[in-house]
């Protein structure tokens, strides 16, 4: 076999080019967008980055959980170039066209459940999150909705209110949308009476929280992650997603299921709550769908999705044509290449190299994850849990240095995560692992 042929690294990270755009940044891009590696990318292929002083970065990354079908890929650039030369807009809710139509179609077969299903098509994932909320309101009458420790939906003032995180999500950004209420998540690494009892435990505090402190009447909407993203790639115990769900469906509550992080084959099946044998009512979807250009979805039960009034439900740009063009593009793919195949294979080969970096540092607390989105949390030590935010952040760093883009998360920051486009050649994952491992062995 041949030696891997990345990272190859020309300056050092960041190089000279990418110096000078940093500095036009500073003078002209609001200080409130930050940067996590300020390596200004000129092009990028399956799981490479290529910066403008010439550095091939190792993507373990995709740009959070974007490019699952590879930054270029073929379909995807074909069905751009051919709808742009078309047209690039026409506003569906003036003159319709047929891309629009296609991709809720395609959204209704790969989302769980054969039921009916209609979808809306917005342009981010925050956007999809809005609208379920508001299709659960109009369809149930109630105003509540029940959101989770941990979660996160997005940074517009509804979303914010969704979101757990304070900084920096929603520091000094308030006051918040109101009729929003927050219970425990199942989180069993940091579950207060050890993670054999999470599961029980939390579902008994999700219940008698929304009944004591909301009302079942009053509540329109529960929203989950299936597996949390932003919050610490936060794994419930089996059963959880599944009991919360039937627990709604009983209270005639709608359970809008946020894969928007989760979703398109990102975690070894088409959407993370079919591993939980759990049909949504509502379900959001955006990133992975359309390869980067800005698509976004609600799919869900023909009768919520058709209670509200014609005209209720919309924007200028929701559901554009080039971003669906994109979208079927991506879809085809993930069918084509399997790519839910391919992200169990990922997970083959990440984990044995994180399970084996956990027995050799103590401060790796937790391994968890499921497909292409697998995590290791940092703490102090075996005994001594406290988040280690510093080390993280020493990590993180190191690869960078070295040529491997990776993020972090957690409501801590004390999570390490991969999210790697699932088209990624296995030796560029062999070669990513290599540097972890020697980013650890140099900061511990
Ligand atoms: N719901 C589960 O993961 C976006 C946020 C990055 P938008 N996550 C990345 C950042 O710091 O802004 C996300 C998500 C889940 C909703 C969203 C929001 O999606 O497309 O960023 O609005």
């Amino acid at each position: 076999m041949n030696a891997p042929t990345v990272p190859v690294l020309r300056t050092a990270i960041p190089g000279p080019a990418s110096e000078a755009l940093a500095a036009r940044k500073v003078a002209a891009v609001s200080a409130g967008v930050s940067t996590g590696l300020p390596v200004y990318i000129d092009h990028a292929g399956d799981g490479v980055l290529v910066d403008v002083d010439g550095n091939e970065l190792i993507d373990f990354g995709a740009g959070i959980a974007v490019t699952s079908v590879g930054a270029a890929n073929p379909r995807v650039i074909d069905a751009v170039r051919r709808q742009v030369g078309d047209f690039t807009h026409t506003c569906f809710m003036v003159t319709p066209y047929e891309e629009y139509v296609a991709v809720c179609e395609q959204l209704a077969e790969v989302t769980p459940g054969d039921h009916e299903k209609r979808s809306a098509l917005f342009n981010s994932g925050a956007e999809a999150v809005e609208n379920a909320v508001k299709i659960a309101r109009h369809a149930t009458g109630r105003p509540a909705v029940v959101a989770f420790d941990h979660a996160y939906h997005g940074r517009t003032n509804l979303t914010m209110a969704l979101t757990a995180k304070n900084v920096p999500y929603k520091h000094r950004f308030g006051p918040f949308a109101g009729e929003i209420y927050r219970v425990p998540m199942a989180y069993p690494f940091r579950w207060p009476g050890g993670s054999e009892a999470c599961a029980a435990e939390a579902l008994d505090a999700f219940v008698s929280q929304v009944h004591a402190q909301v009302g079942e009447e009053n509540t329109a909407a529960v929203i989950l992650e299936p597996i949390q993203g932003e919050g610490g790639f936060i794994v419930p115990p089996p059963g959880f997603v599944a009991a919360v769900a039937s627990w709604c469906r009983e209270h005639g509550i709608v359970f809008i299921a946020d894969e928007i992080q989760t979703g398109f084959c990102r975690t070894g099946d088409w959407f993370a709550c079919e591993h939980e044998d759990t049909v949504p009512d509502l379900i959001c979807t955006a990133k992975g769908i359309a390869a980067g250009l800005p698509l976004a979805g609600v799919t869900g039960r023909a009768e919520l999705m058709d209670a509200v009034h014609p005209g209720g439900l919309g924007g200028t740009y929701g559901g554009n044509p080039v971003a669906c063009a994109a979208a079927l593009g991506a879809i085809e793919t993930m069918r084509a290449d399997d790519l839910a195949g391919r992200a169990r294979h990922l997970e083959e080969l990440f984990r044995p190299r994180l399970e084996a970096l956990a027995s050799k540092y103590e401060q790796i607390g937790d391994v968890r994850g499921r497909g292409a989105m697998l995590a290791v949390e940092l703490v102090e030590s075996a005994e001594d849990h406290t988040p280690n935010l510093a080390l993280t952040a020493r990590i993180n760093q190191a690869c960078h240095r070295s040529g491997l883009v990776t993020l972090t998360c957690g409501t801590f920051g004390n999570v390490f995560r991969f999210l790697p486009p699932l088209v990624i050649p296995d030796d560029v994952v062999a070669a990513g692992l290599d540097l972890l491992d020697a980013a650890f062995a140099a900061s511990v």
